[in-house]
């Protein structure tokens, strides 16, 4: 199985059966979004998977899954999905559920629900902090994932709130993978990242996921700003439009006065997009523009090479150096249009930055704009 989370997936690999991960969340940031984005990658993949929840109703978990654009239903339906509910009997309600464990206060009661359930491949476990929060000692809860792991994968959500050191370590000695979400906070904002502490069947080096959970959308690998740059009239507001599932533009008799923005949505991927003006009266925002950008499209209109001066030039306004930068070829229909080859001669700018044709008005070429883009980012 796959998390369904970009990078992380190209980074730590297939997880193999049989493990335990731990998806610990920092205090304010909910884990059952990120195990439920999870299990639907799971469940696309044609696994059977089990949700065990004993901090919220079932319902709650299928309304959360609903708010990120998700469908449970029909993977309860055929049987693929099934959710035990461990919250009932723990608040001493009664349940209309399927699979209820009426006394959760015994780990071996949840255990004996789970068993009951012929062939599951991944068993999710939501939550270890109410366990804890009910039981004081991880134990008992350790002990059933222990078991449980030689029979499928386990995922278990924590929320690490100001519980102990010693328990919090007891707790991620008992996991063979440790998923790290928390907060960092940047100089306006704070963003999620998502860090593997412990993989323990792969030797990786540190790494970082910005992520986001989007409702409707599920968890994203998300850029908080990509920046798109370049001459007066390229195509920089088309190029906006094309790369966005939704853009806007402050536009004044066909040129931008101020920005354009717009949201991209590609293979996992999210990014608010900017675009600068071109105009050279409109300098000097260009540096609050590109304030705190993650990356550069700059674009160029493919048959104007006297402007070539003029986008290298913006690229230094917007202090793009040092960030993963792609050109956008643009008006490569135009039949004055230079070649690919051509341009990037003419560039002159480092040998890895791809330069990719695009038509901006017919959406051609940002495909593969984007690609090139994305793999970037993920280096
Ligand atoms: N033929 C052709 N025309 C294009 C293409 N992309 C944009 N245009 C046209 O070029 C003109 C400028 O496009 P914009 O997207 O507004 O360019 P811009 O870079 O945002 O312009 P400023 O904001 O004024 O600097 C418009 O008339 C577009 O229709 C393209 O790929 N091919
Ligand atoms: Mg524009």
């Amino acid at each position: 199985m796959r998390t369904g989370i970009r990078i992380l997936d190209d980074k730590i690999g297939e997880i193999p059966g049989n493990v335990a991960v731990l998806l610990s969340t920092s205090p304010g940031i909910d884990p059952a979004p990120f195990g439920i984005n999870i299990m639907d990658a799971a469940l696309k993949n044609n696994l059977k998977c089990v949700y065990v929840v004993n901090n919220k109703p079932a319902s709650a978990v299928r309304m959360e899954a609903k708010t990120m654009g998700l469908d449970l239903s029909r993977y309860e339906k055929n049987n693929s999905l099934r959710i035990v509910d461990a919250f009932s009997g723990y608040i001493g309600i009664h349940s209309d559920e399927k699979y209820v464990v009426e006394n959760p206060f015994n780990p071996k009661n949840i255990l004996d629900e789970i068993e009951k359930i012929q062939k599951n491949d991944i068993l999710f476990m939501d939550s270890v902090s109410s366990y804890i929060d009910m039981k004081e000692s991880p134990k008992g809860l350790l002990e059933i994932i222990k078991t449980l792991k030689k029979k499928m994968t386990v995922f278990s959500l924590f929320s690490a709130w100001e519980y102990e050191q010693k328990i919090i370590k007891e707790i991620k000695t008992g996991f063979d993978a440790v998923l790290v979400i928390k907060p960092v906070e940047e100089v306006t904002i704070v963003r999620q990242f998502l860090f593997p502490e412990k993989i323990g069947w792969k030797k990786i080096e540190k790494f970082a996921v910005p992520v986001k959970v989007l409702k409707p959308g599920g968890v994203k690998v998300y850029f908080p700003k990509i920046l798109v740059t370049g001459p007066y009239n390229a195509g920089k507001s088309s190029t906006v439009k094309a790369l966005s599932t939704g853009a806007v533009s402050v536009d004044r008799m066909g040129t931008t006065v101020a920005l354009d923005h717009g949201y991209m949505d590609y293979k996992g991927f999210a990014a608010d997009i900017y675009g600068t003006p071109g105009q050279e009266s409109f300098d000097p925002i260009l540096q609050y523009l590109a304030d705190e950008a993650v990356a550069v499209i700059l674009v160029v209109d493919s048959a104007k090479p006297e402007t070539f001066i003029r986008a290298k030039e913006m690229l230094s306004k917007t202090k793009a150096y040092g960030l993963p930068i792609v050109v956008a070829a643009n008006k490569q229909d135009l039949r004055n249009a230079l070649s690919i080859d051509a341009i990037k001669k003419k560039l002159a700018l480092p040998r890895d930055v791809p330069v990719c044709p695009t038509v901006a008005i017919e959406k051609k070429g940002v495909e593969k704009l984007l690609d090139e883009l994305t793999e970037r980012l993920m280096r």
